[in-house]
């Protein structure tokens, strides 16, 4: 008599292979697709599948969370300034105050959450894939995603030469942070001019970034540190509220343009 039920090795192979290529067959097509799943992908995502709409979040690391699970100078505290608090009250996240209008968090605990949150909703997750290019449409709307394992990547191109995997979507969220690597995909075919991110400027920076979230050509919205990046706005450090409500913003904004479409 054993503690666990027996199963055969293959059950456990089967399972897991099976499970994975519904996901990639369900998933060649969704609705919306984000890339990056640091705070203001998560937050996009959560407020995405909460609506309703099929959605998928592509990550290339092994972890989700991005910047929102290290926190400020890999001390793994994060601030948020009011009135974000509030999203983290929805979550269920503890916080305490630093001071007037600042609060302070565990990041691990604020991620964890979120991530919690966005999967409860019903985000799917491509995990260890990055986004390598993008799918064009009639005068160069964004029609989807070119993905390919990470790890492939990273290996020399006479080992590797492996074919990417395209998915299709009504709209791309770029959430890759300051590197905005889908919009990149853009500027270097000249379709689309990046400024890239200026100076630290907390109090200016938060309100810029989530004011200017928006669609920025046909079927790509930005969002979060991305959007700094595109437009020259102030970067601001370890603080998050701007990134949350920024993922809010992009959805809202996702939301609107899945409507029309
Ligand atoms: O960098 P990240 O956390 O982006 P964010 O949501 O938040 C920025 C803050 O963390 C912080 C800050 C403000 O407080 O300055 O930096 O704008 O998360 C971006 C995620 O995108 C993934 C990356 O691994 C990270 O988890 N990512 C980047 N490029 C790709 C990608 C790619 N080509 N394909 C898939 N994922």
């Amino acid at each position: 008599m054993t503690l666990f039920h027996p199963v055969r090795e293959r059950e456990v192979t089967k399972a897991i292979v099976s499970s994975f290529l519904r996901q990639v067959e369900e998933y060649a097509e969704s609705e919306v697709i984000i890339v990056g799943a640091g705070p203001s992908g998560l937050v996009a995502g959560r407020e995405l599948a909460k609506a309703g709409l099929k959605t998928l979040i592509i990550e290339r690391n092994n972890y989700l969370g991005g910047g929102f699970w290290i926190g400020g100078y890999f001390m793994n505290k994060i601030t948020i300034r009011a009135p974000a608090q509030e999203l983290l009250d929805e979550l269920g996240v503890p916080y305490s105050p630093a001071s007037q209008g600042l609060y302070v968090a565990d990041a691990p605990h604020a991620c964890s959450r979120l991530i919690a949150a966005a999967c409860d909703a019903g985000v799917k997750v491509f995990s260890l894939t990055m986004v390598e290019d993008i799918v064009v449409r009639e005068n160069n709307r964004v029609g989807g995603v070119v993905v390919n394992w990470s790890p492939i990547i990273h290996l020399p191109n006479e080992v590797s030469a492996l074919d990417p995997i395209p998915l299709e979507t009504k709209v791309v969220i770029d959430a890759t942070g300051h590197d905005a690597c889908v919009v990149k995909k853009l500027v270097q075919r000249g379709m689309l001019k990046m400024a890239g991110e200026g100076a630290l400027w907390i109090d200016k920076s938060e309100d810029a970034v989530v004011e200017r979230t928006s669609e920025v050509h046909p079927g790509l919205i930005i969002t979060g540190m991305a959007v700094a990046s595109v437009f020259g706005l102030p970067r601001m450090g370890p603080t998050f509220g701007g990134m949350l409500l920024s993922g809010k913003r992009a959805a809202e904004v996702a939301i609107e343009i899945v409507q029309k479409r």
